[in-house]
């Protein structure tokens, strides 16, 4: 843990002094590309950017491409909503290129230099919780948070890991479940090798998989219940979360009730995001890793009535998290 604690402070020590923030500027190639969430959003920027599930640390982290991202984006609020530094990972194995520093870094920067940063710490990364409701090198670090939207809609944000208990049968289930995913990543990581050998962009088996096995569709399913059950407690009008790698924007019904349920995926397989624009629409985003821009992948506009309930009403009561919403 000495490893991983000297680690942390050189990384988060590397570019203290960083000079002053300008906006990235389009890439000659951005204008080829075909319309995209990017190119509609990029000189004007997001209002507020989700991210979770990073795993900085891990062989399956996808940097570059986060890095890409980061690069030629601007926001003015950049939650990142746990498991962002994999201290699992780094515990098993000490693994840190140029590429995972390279995000840290940027992210430290854009946090010095006006952009509000929120770190909500996950599972992978709960060595942070014992920082919560404190402020690191001008990021927030709080257990979960509301964000007000730009047309007033509060948007609850946690991790997700505090489910649990609720979703999964037990600990060796889980466990097992842990080893196999290491299994389909590994897979997953050959294959990406492969493909772009042949010159094919990136795609997920592991994705692919995971909605094809029915007990990982049923995992999702109870997941996502429990998150929209909380979320309807706590009376907010949308919840964003992460953990499972399961990207998705839909709309549910409690009642009378409308709820938005965004889980922002990760960018270990998916390579996703979530981002509210400038006129207050939320769009589920996915990295293209051909042309370098994020396309959207779903949308919500909340300043219209929203369309048909999927989500059924609570069956059972809440077995609500010990944890307090802020
Ligand atoms: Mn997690």
């Amino acid at each position: 843990m000495n490893k991983i604690s000297t680690l942390f402070k050189q990384a988060t020590q590397a570019n203290a002094h960083s000079s002053t923030y300008v906006p990235p500027a389009l890439t000659s190639s951005l204008s080829k590309a075909k319309k995209t969430a990017h190119e509609s959003n990029s000189q004007q920027g997001f209002y507020a950017v989700w991210l979770s599930d990073v795993h900085l640390g891990s062989i399956d982290c996808k940097a570059e491409f986060l890095l890409d991202f980061l690069n030629n984006t601007h926001c003015q609020h950049l939650y990142l909503v746990g498991d962002i530094i994999d201290i699992w990972a780094l515990k098993k194995r000490v693994f840190w290129p140029d590429s995972h520093q390279a995000v840290l870094t940027k992210i430290l920067e854009l946090a010095q230099n006006g952009t509000q940063v929120f770190y909500i710490p996950g599972n992978h990364d709960e060595l942070f919780k014992a920082y919560v409701n404190s402020h690191f090198r001008g990021i927030t670090i709080a257990p979960d948070y509301v964000h007000q939207s730009i047309l007033g809609k509060r948007c609850l944000m946690l991790h997700g890991d505090q489910f649990d208990s609720e979703v999964c049968v037990s600990r060796t289930y889980a466990k097992l479940g842990d080893h196999l995913y290491d299994v389909l990543l590994w897979l997953n990581r050959n294959l990406h090798h492969v493909r772009s050998q042949l010159g094919y962009p990136y795609w997920s088996l592991a994705s692919y998989i995971k909605l094809r096995v029915n007990k990982a569709q049923q995992a999702i399913n109870s997941f996502r219940d429990a998150v929209i059950r909380f979320a309807d407690k706590q009376q907010v009008d949308m919840v964003i979360c992460g953990h499972i790698h399961q990207p998705e924007l839909s709309i549910h019904h409690s009642g009378e009730r409308q709820i938005i349920y965004a889980n922002d995926g990760d960018w270990v397989e998916n390579c996703t995001l979530v981002v509210e624009t400038l006129l207050g629409e939320f769009q589920l985003l996915k990295w293209d890793e051909q042309n370098k821009i994020p396309n959207i992948i779903e949308r919500v506009e909340t300043d219209q009535p929203l369309p048909t309930a999927t989500f059924q009403p609570l069956q059972q009561p809440l077995q609500q998290p010990n944890q307090k919403v802020a």
